[in-house]
């Protein structure tokens, strides 16, 4: 499964999945796995995980005041 997340605004996310660790994508795939990634201002970060888990897991931005504001949804997969 790859999420990927946009930052189009001028601020850093630190980005973070509950329930899976995930892989960055680039550096040839060989990441640390991670459960929070910081995605830069106006870049795009890809990670993939290990659909191996089927269920629903919370993803928001770590910085409380982003996720209370909206950054936040449901990872959802089944089987
Ligand atoms: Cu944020």
């Amino acid at each position: 499964m790859r999420l990927r997340f946009v930052n189009n605004s001028n601020t850093y996310h630190p980005m973070h999945l509950h329930g899976q660790t995930f892989q960055a994508r680039g550096q040839n795939g060989q990441g640390a796995r991670k459960d929070t990634a910081i995605v830069h201002p106006h870049t795009t970060l890809e990670v993939d995980f290990d659909a191996n888990s089927p269920g629903q897991r919370l993803s928001h931005c770590h910085n409380v005041y982003h996720g209370e504001a909206g950054m936040m949804t449901v990872v959802s997969y089944v089987e």
